[in-house]
């Protein structure tokens, strides 16, 4: 039976595709914390190994210059970030880094480029990309900026498995962290991917002076999609000196965590990725997050220019937790 409540079941799982409201997101959010953490953790059992956690590795194939003004990004040409612009990388380095990263573990390789969105000259070499990455056995993410419905089309006939296109935030607080772009762009891309038939990976960056109730509104336009996407990053903001939100204040823990476990009861079957933000996180935050539902990272000491955890602190963090690679 559901509970208009919450949009769960009376046995506490979610109904299918439940049509999340704003007030049902919310009183999940407000539980108690050991309500909402157990709450979360049951329907992670319910889908997930709970003691698995799926390893992606990030590369920069494009780095700054980018014509966008993200509040956050150190790759924005808006802000000085002392960041030095590159051209798009070779196909024969991104395939040699792949490959090292399939060594290291990693099953997923998300290639990352500074653009508003790929040009038509940019097509041919990000095409070859995706198809030797796949050919090394990965799976393939890429997040270039907006697409259109014959480049996501390609990039689906490439092989891309999935593309990641972030809403970063509630459609209310878009507009204070980038004004190049609207919300409803990234929506229109997101349904582009979609409709190519490649998977979606989006989410958000929580601490860029957001209210709470942003952060809930986020999660709900993202379980309302279409079809939610299989994927689901929680940033957290990495503050970078030269841009707008270099002296944000940082997101409390525990409401990092709150966040986490609802992105896990709203969207019980995708994965939930504890993103950018843990080499400022404590071996427990991020246990806490493990917890609530998160349930993939990102591996190796840089994301796309700022650090993330060595390999060592990574592995020493699983031998602790009990936690395993998928
Ligand atoms: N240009 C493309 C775009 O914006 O979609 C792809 C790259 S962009 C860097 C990918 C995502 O990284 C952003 O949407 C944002 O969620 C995240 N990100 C960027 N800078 C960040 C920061 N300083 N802290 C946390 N997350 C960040
Ligand atoms: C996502 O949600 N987080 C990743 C990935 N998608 C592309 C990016 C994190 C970037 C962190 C800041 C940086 O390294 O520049
Ligand atoms: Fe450009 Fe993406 Fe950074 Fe925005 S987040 S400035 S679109 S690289």
């Amino acid at each position: 039976m559901l509970d208009a409540r919450d949009g769960t079941t009376s046995m506490g799982a979610p109904a299918a595709s439940p049509n999340w409201t704003v007030e049902a997101a919310w009183s999940l959010y407000r539980l108690p914390f050991n309500d909402l953490l157990f709450k979360a953790q049951s329907v992670h059992r319910q889908n997930f190994d709970p003691n698995r956690v799926q390893l992606s590795k990030l590369l920069n194939i494009k780095t700054g210059g980018c014509p966008e003004d993200c509040g956050y990004c150190s790759q924005s040409s808006h802000h000085s970030t002392g960041l030095t612009a590159s051209k798009l990388m070779e196909v024969e380095k991104v395939v040699a880094e792949a490959r090292k990263a399939k060594d290291g573990g990693a099953t997923r390789y998300c290639m990352g480029a500074a653009w508003r969105n790929p040009k038509p000259r940019d097509m041919d070499a990000i095409v070859e990309m995706v198809g030797q990455v796949k050919a090394l056995g990965l799976e393939t993410c890429m997040t270039l900026g907006m697409l259109d419905r014959e480049q996501s089309d390609r990039l689906s006939a490439a092989g891309l498995d999935y593309y990641n296109h972030n809403i970063d935030t509630s459609a209310r607080y878009y507009p204070q962290v980038t004004s190049t772009r609207t919300f409803s762009d990234r929506l229109d891309t997101l349904e582009n991917v979609r409709q190519s038939g490649m998977k979606v990976c989006c989410g958000g960056i929580l601490g860029m002076g957001e209210e709470e109730a942003d952060r809930v509104d986020m999660l709900v336009t993202l379980a309302n999609l279409t079809e939610p996407p299989e994927s689901v990053p929680i940033n957290m903001l990495i503050p970078i000196a030269g841009t707008p939100l270099a002296e944000a204040a940082p997101v409390a823990p525990i409401e990092f965590v709150r966040i986490v476990a609802l992105a896990r009861l709203m969207m019980p079957t995708s994965y939930v990725r504890l993103s950018a933000g843990r080499s400022a996180m404590s071996d427990e935050m991020q246990a806490l997050c493990f917890f609530a539902g998160a349930n993939s990272i990102f591996v190796g000491d840089t994301l796309l220019t700022t650090a993330n955890p060595e390999d060592e602190a990574d592995r020493k963090l699983f031998d602790r937790l009990g936690l395993q690679p998928v």
